[in-house]
C-alpha cells in the first residue's frame, strides 16, 4: 500500500498552496459556511481537516461516475490457460506464515442482514451449486497483478438461492483474519463475481482464502476478500479495512 499513500502525499503537497489559497479565501469572505460545505461534500467537516473533507467528497463522486459507467453485461477480460501466473501471489496485510488456517470440515458461511434464509452454509453444501470457472487477473494498488484460475458458486446464484433483498445496496463480507469489505448490488450480481472455492481445480490453498474467498475480476484486488466467515446484505454503507483507511471504494479494474 505504500506505493499509493506516496502518491497521495505528493499529491497533497503540489496542491497544497491552491488548497490554502482556497481555505483562506473561503475563511476571509465567509462565502462557505462550513455548514454548506458539510452539505457539498457530504461529510463532517468539523471531524476532520478541509482537505480530507475536499479529498473524500471527490473520492465519493468518483464513486457515483464509476457506478454509473459499470456494465453488468459487460465482462472483465478472460485469459488462456498459458497466460497463468505460476505461484499465484499471496497478499494480505501481514505475512504467509500468519494466514489463518480455518477448518473447512466444520466451517459455516454465516448469514445475516436482509437475507430472507440466513441458514449457515457448509463447503459441501456450497458444492452442490452450479460451478463457474475463470481465468481472469487480479490487480493489486501495490503495483502488481497475477492470472490465476478460479473456480466456485456465481454470486448471484447464491443471493438468489438465500432470497437476498437484491434491492439493497450493499453486499458486505467479514473474514477470519478481521478483514472486511463491501460491494455494490450491480457488482455482486455481475456474472463474473464468484464465491471462489477452487483454485487450479484444487480447494483453495491457505495463502489463496481457504474455504472461502470473492473473487471479482472487475474489482481490485483490495475488495476481493479472503478467509470469509460471514456474508450480509444491507442498505448501510458497511466500508471496508482498505476502503475505511482511505482507498476509493468502488474501486473498479
Ligand atoms: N481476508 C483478507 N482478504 C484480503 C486481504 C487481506 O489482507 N485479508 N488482502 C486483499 C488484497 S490487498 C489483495 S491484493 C488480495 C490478494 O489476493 P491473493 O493473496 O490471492 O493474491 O487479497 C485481498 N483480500
Ligand atoms: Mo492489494
Amino acid at each position: 500500500m505504500k506505493r499509493d499513500k506516496s502518491l497521495i502525499a505528493a499529491t497533497l503537497k503540489d496542491i497544497a498552496p491552491d488548497l490554502k489559497r482556497i481555505e483562506r479565501r473561503l475563511f476571509l469572505r465567509q462565502s462557505l459556511s462550513l455548514g454548506a460545505l458539510t452539505m457539498l461534500s457530504g461529510c463532517d467537516l468539523g471531524s476532520g481537516n478541509a482537505v480530507q473533507g475536499a479529498l473524500d467528497a471527490m473520492s465519493k463522486w468518483n464513486d457515483g461516475v464509476q457506478a454509473a459507467l459499470f456494465s453488468q453485461t459487460r465482462l472483465a477480460k478472460t485469459y488462456a490457460p498459458s497466460d497463468i501466473t505460476p505461484n499465484f501471489p499471496f497478499n494480505a496485510f501481514y505475512t504467509e506464515a500468519e494466514a489463518p488456517v480455518i477448518n473447512g470440515k466444520t466451517y459455516k458461511l454465516q448469514l445475516s442482514g436482509k437475507i430472507t434464509d440466513k441458514k449457515p452454509w457448509s463447503i459441501a453444501d456450497l458444492r452442490t451449486l452450479p460451478q463457474e470457472s475463470q481465468i481472469t487477473r487480479l490487480i493489486c494498488v501495490e503495483g502488481w497483478s497475477a492470472i490465476g484460475h478460479w473456480g466456485g458458486v456465481p454470486l448471484h446464484v447464491f443471493l438468489d438461492r438465500i432470497g437476498a433483498d437484491k434491492t439493497a445496496k450493499y453486499v458486505g463480507f467479514k473474514c477470519a483474519d478481521k478483514y472486511y469489505s463491501s460491494i455494490d448490488m450491480p457488482t455482486a450480481l455481475h456474472p463474473q463475481t464468484i464465491l471462489a472455492l477452487d483454485y487450479a481445480d484444487e480447494p483453495l490453498p491457505t495463502p489463496l482464502g481457504y474455504p472461502l474467498r470473492i473473487r471479482i475480476p472487475t474489482k481490485l484486488g483490495f475488495k476481493n476478500p479472503k478467509f470469509i466467515t460471514e456474508i450480509f446484505v444491507t442498505n448501510d454503507y458497511p466500508g471496508g479495512y482498505w476502503e475505511d483507511q482511505g482507498y476509493n471504494w468502488f474501486s473498479g479494474s
